[in-house]
């Protein structure tokens, strides 16, 4: 594997300034408070954690208005920018790095620290959303919505994210999970030749073959670093309820996980960042649903169902 410490480094980002509702900021601890660390020591791991429960405060600006219809853009820029440089240090000293989030703008974090260290590294992006809107396509204009863009080079011109480097080229991305596009995303997905597995391709062939073809495409040789940025809402609402954005007809509980396993089959990952899970939405047994689905995706990543 290309993680041989056995070193896991797990980054909380207790962050909700990508999109409007509260509650994302509290997934990070209430997953480790769940025992995820615990579990992560019993596969074999030596498990650090940083909570950054203090750091996102002192981040946040006291004026921050929209600029180029995007939503807290000061506010994500900082934090963003903050925790890359954190996880860009995590990856150098050969640590896997399992981010738990917060909401999906964090993935500028992610991307950002993981490729720094592993340029030739490929993303696979779990999700029922495409996340590559561009400040002047985006209907929300909220940034979790639009990570992939500034990632990949498609959004240049905007003052608060020049920190941000284009280092994901559209060779390297592949989605799975799909199910909610905005026009701009599908012409985009299009235009850039970018693979996408939608639910419906999960339903023609499997999900066995859709990860097999996923890593054929960005990984053909199966020789490169791979990320896993993985949106709890790409599960069906009935796995994974209290999310932000739920959107009917998901994966199922064990296609989630099989995407996970398969993934740390290749012993090429390493990465992987749970996002999304919102404490605040729905009731407590969902909530705790929901915290149990994220844990095991985390314990399968780090190879739980491998013998
Ligand atoms: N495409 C929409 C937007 O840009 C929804 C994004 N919501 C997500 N993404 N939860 O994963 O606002
Ligand atoms: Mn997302
Ligand atoms: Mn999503
Ligand atoms: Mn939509």
């Amino acid at each position: 594997p290309l993680i041989k410490s056995r070193q896991v480094s797990i980054i909380g980002v207790p962050f909700n300034g990508g999109q409007p509702q509260k509650g994302v900021e509290k997934g990070p601890l209430r997953l480790v408070d769940s025992g995820l660390a615990e579990q992560l020591q019993e596969l074999g791991w030596e498990v650090g954690h940083e909570s950054n429960e203090n750091i996102i405060n002192e981040l946040q600006p006291s004026s921050d208005p929209d600029v180029m219809g995007l939503k807290q853009p000061k506010f994500v820029s900082a934090v963003t920018q903050n925790v890359a440089h954190q996880i860009h240090e995590r990856a150098k000293q050969g640590k896997f790095v399992l981010t738990l989030g917060g909401d999906h703008s964090v993935a500028l974090a992610t991307v950002s620290g993981v490729f720094g260290v592993y340029p030739d590294a490929c993303l696979i992006w779990v999700d029922a959303h495409a996340d590559i809107n561009t400040p002047e396509a985006t209907e929300s204009g909220n940034i979790h919505g639009c990570p992939l863009s500034f990632l990949m080079g498609l959004s240049t011109d905007h003052p608060d994210f020049q920190w941000v480097k284009p280092i994901l080229k559209a060779n390297r991305l592949v989605y799975i999970g799909l199910r909610d596009l905005d026009a701009f995303e599908k012409k985009t997905i299009k235009s850039l030749g970018i693979q996408a597995f939608t639910m419906h391709h999960v339903d023609k062939y499997g999900i066995g073959k859709v990860v097999d073809m996923a890593l054929d495409h960005v990984n053909p040789n199966r020789e490169l670093p791979i990320h896993l940025s993985f949106d709890v809402d790409a599960l069906d609402p009935s796995v994974a309820p209290s999310t932000g954005t739920p959107v009917r007809g998901g994966l199922t509980f064990r296609e989630g996980h099989y995407i996970c396993e398969a993934i740390a089959e290749t012993g090429l990952l390493v990465a992987a960042d749970i996002m999304e899970v919102n404490p605040a939405l729905e009731d407590e047994v969902a909530v705790a649903q929901t915290i149990q689905v994220g844990c095991s995706l985390a314990r399968c990543c780090l190879g739980e169902t491998l013998l």
